[in-house]
């Protein structure tokens, strides 16, 4: 082959899209027995994605974006993977793409500028260029708790929600509090007879104020590509949030005015919170103020001020992941809703029956693991890449994830990461990032085989740049340092580093665009052997 995609979530659908409009033969290999990626894998009760439907979809296409139908302002996954089998059937792409097909290893032959790709079935795929569309959740994890495999009924984490599982009037308990859980538990709690919610760290919460998407939706499509096109100055990669984000500092207006624009966001729903004032993540006091107000509805909402209290984070805002809601804290309202605070009463073991905390035994019939992922690298990590003189990805790592401008590795020609460590991804409008990391990726295909050269990386120094620029600029703001799986501190061991770009969708672009203008100066080109 020309080139081996690896997955075929929207990263790898767009970039077999891509590769083929330059003549190029490729074929994506993934793991699941369908497409979709994680909105493949993710099918537990109440998955949605929490950016917009109408910000969430390819732009790549007039005619799909003005075809396709949303019906929710957030959309269900069963909706999101629909739309991505529609994509799939759109342009043709399933004859290109191998399902059940895990791939274990990429070694580089320098003297035939060639990698060989391996799957778990032990095929061997030749090809010139390797994408790896791998996504950024998706190597689930499931933390040893001691006692884990001697649980007799069903346990499961939610990104391999079992298709034969019906949760109604049993016990059940849900290990962690993040955005999974966060969907989750309202499903769980109107079925089970009884919920236990095992919390290590409270999670900031946004309702999502979801509704049926009506005219607004004509609006958006009517004049699609200036929605677009100002989705790509924002800094997440987000249209439509109001009042986009905030000029001013959240310190230099009356508490009232603050207050109000709190307030504001707030009843509008979503991510619109988080960019209220322009400094909520950079001033620890600007953010103490956000983090109080969220606080406060937390308090108003839950009932019993004990249990209030217990789901309150007080680590700064917006340092994991705000999550987004339907009904979350009113949950905890509900009788057969109890929660466990793993801070106060540690989890002991899991037993046949249940799970012990150091003050009580607690009875379930099912455990659900919403304990999440091994972010940006764990996918990546479970292949063996092996570059130039035969050196391997986890030694490149060794120090912590980087990649130039989030795509490329020096020692490792011709092989691109979709949304990589470094690249704004997570902290962005997924699909935005995806299509300008997928197109820069073309563009460079295309720019290299019509020079003729046969190899193309980035020099080690234009990798280390970049990425002493991701580490400064994350220095300026909170997340620095935060407890979350943004900076791998969700998995014992891993080095630790921000590993999304803080500088925001509208400069990264620049960045990409004048080093492609430029003619590549930070890359270097090579003949095979
Ligand atoms: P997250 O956000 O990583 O949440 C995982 C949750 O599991 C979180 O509350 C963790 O608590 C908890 N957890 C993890 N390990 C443990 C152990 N050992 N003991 C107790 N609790 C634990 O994953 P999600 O799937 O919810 O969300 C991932 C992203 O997917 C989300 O942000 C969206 O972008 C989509 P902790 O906070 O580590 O104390």
């Amino acid at each position: 082959m020309d080139a081996v995609v690896v997955g075929a979530g929207f990263a790898g659908l767009y970039a077999l899209h891509r590769l083929r409009g330059l003549g190029l033969r490729a074929v994506v290999l993934e793991a699941g027995d369908g497409v979709g990626g994680t909105w493949f894998w993710n099918r537990y009760p109440g998955a949605r994605c929490d950016v917009e439907s109408l910000n969430y979809s390819f732009s790549f296409d007039e005619d799909l974006q003005r075809d396709w139908v949303w019906t929710e302002r957030y959309s269900t996954q069963a909706e999101i993977l629909r739309y991505l089998e529609h994509v799939a059937d759109r342009f043709d792409l399933r004859r290109d793409i191998e399902l059940n097909t895990r791939v274990s290893a990429a070694t580089l032959d320098e003297a035939a500028g060639t990698w060989t790709v391996t799957t778990d079935a032990g095929r061997e795929i030749t090809a010139r260029y390797v994408v790896m569309a791998t996504g950024c959740l998706s190597d689930s994890r499931v933390p040893g708790f001691p006692g884990r495999d001697t649980f007799a009924g069903r346990s499961f984490h939610t990104a391999s929600w079992p298709d034969d599982v019906d949760l109604t009037g049993q016990r059940v308990g849900v290990i962690g509090t993040g955005s999974t859980a966060i969907q989750l538990i309202p499903q769980l709690a109107a079925r089970a007879e009884h919920l236990t919610v095992f919390q290590r760290t409270p999670a900031y919460s946004i309702p999502a104020h979801n509704r049926p998407l009506g005219a607004e939706q004509d609006a958006v499509k009517a004049e699609y590509a200036a929605f677009r096109a100002r989705a790509l100055t924002a800094a997440l990669g987000i249209a439509s949030l109001p009042g986009g984000t905030g000029k001013l500092s959240a310190l230099e207006v009356s508490p009232e005015t603050r207050r109000a624009e709190f307030q504001r966001r707030w009843e509008h729903g979503g991510i619109a919170l988080a960019g209220a004032f322009h400094d909520l993540m950079s001033n620890p006091d600007a953010n103490h103020e956000v983090a109080e107000f969220v606080r406060g509805k937390i308090a108003g909402t839950v009932r019993d001020p004990s249990v209030a209290e217990r789901l309150t984070p007080r680590y700064p805002f917006g340092t994991k992941r705000p999550c987004i809601d339907i009904d979350y804290w009113e949950t905890y309202n509900r009788p057969n809703v109890e929660l466990v605070s793993l801070l106060d009463d540690p989890l002991v073991e899991i037993t046949p029956d249940g799970v012990r905390t150091a003050r009580a035994h607690h009875r379930l019939d099912a455990l659900v693991y919403a304990t999440g992922f091994d972010a940006f690298t764990g996918a990546l990590s479970r292949i063996r890449i092996a570059g130039r003189s035969g050196r391997t990805l986890a030694e490149h790592w060794a120090d912590g994830p980087g990649a130039f401008v989030g795509v490329g590795l020096a020692g490792f020609p011709n092989l691109f990461l979709v949304t990589g460590p470094g690249s704004p991804s997570v902290l962005s409008n997924m699909i935005v990032s995806i299509e300008q990391h997928v197109d820069w990726i073309a563009d460079l295909v295309e720019h290299t085989e019509k020079h003729g050269h046969d190899l193309v990386e980035p020099t080690a120094d234009a990798e280390r740049d970049w990425m002493a620029h991701v580490d400064q600029m994350a220095g300026r703001t909170l997340y620095q340092g935060a407890q979350s799986w943004f900076t791998g501190a969700n998995v014992p061991g891993k080095p630790l580093r921000m590993l999304a770009y803080v500088g925001g969708v509208p400069y990264f672009r620049k960045r990409c665009a004048a080093i492609r203008d430029g003619g590549y100066q930070e890359l270097r080109f090579s003949s095979a052997g």
